[in-house]
């Protein structure tokens, strides 16, 4: 039996080869896998507090540290849960990709369906309820999200899970099917995030949006846990 080749970029300590974790991001534990020495939960990849400089060796220091980094983590949860209860977002019901890995069609794990319904992957990393290309650097792909009901927004929120920050255009279409860049650009995101790009309220209902990535800018897998659509109907 082959051993697939994303089980091999799971597994393998050397997560940078995927791209879901970048260098610099040395405070806190980075821990590769799942591992029952730590109770753990999703806030240990929340975007951790700026490392102090370290005072070597110093309890006091080490505490201040922890304590901080605690904060970030808390912080972290309460915006996740604050933007997942958002009463004027919706999650996509419906997806298309230009393509995606091992071609994989309907709810299969990392079909473009994965990036419908609000966000479910706990931790950053090579996760199968998120979308991710065919191949991990080929350069441009894309995902195209419906929603339940169009409304005039003004915000798109996308979750990035795994090789976070190769997003590079967001679209919104009007009702007559015309696409409107709502954003372009160098994508800031890093590990488990929403890049959140907000812009003046379409003057249009918009429904479908279009998420753009160049795989190629950031190594390894991009994966796409969920893509929200904030708006009104007025
Ligand atoms: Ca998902």
């Amino acid at each position: 039996m082959r051993i697939h080749p994303k089980l091999i970029c799971c597994f393998l300590p050397v997560v940078f080869l995927c791209g879901c974790k970048k260098s610099g991001s040395t405070q806190e534990t980075p821990t590769t896998k799942p591992s029952a020495s730590t109770n753990a939960v999703p806030a240990t990849t929340a975007p951790a507090a700026s490392a102090p400089a370290a005072a070597t060796g110093s309890a006091e220091a080490a505490a201040s540290v922890e304590t901080t980094a605690k904060m970030a983590a808390a912080e972290w949860a309460l915006k996740q849960d604050e933007i997942k209860k958002d009463p004027n977002g919706q999650w996509a019901i419906q997806a298309t990709a230009s393509s995606t890995y091992n071609d994989r069609q309907g709810t299969a794990g990392w079909s473009a369906n994965q990036a419908t319904g609000a966000p479910n992957v706990d931790k950053y990393g090579d996760d199968g309820n998120a979308w991710t290309s065919k191949t991990p650097d080929g350069g441009i792909e894309w995902l195209d999200l419906k929603y339940p009901k169009p409304v005039h927004t003004t915000e798109v929120r996308v979750r990035e899970s795994c090789g976070s920050g190769a997003v590079i255009k967001i679209e919104v279409y009007d009702e007559q099917g015309g696409a409107h860049a709502v954003w372009q650009g160098n994508d800031p995101t890093t590990e488990l995030n929403y890049l959140m790009v907000k812009f003046p309220k379409t003057t249009f209902k918009t429904d479908p949006v279009k998420v753009t990535l160049a795989t190629n800018v950031v190594a390894g897998w991009n994966e796409i846990d969920a893509v929200q659509l904030v708006g009104t109907d007025q």
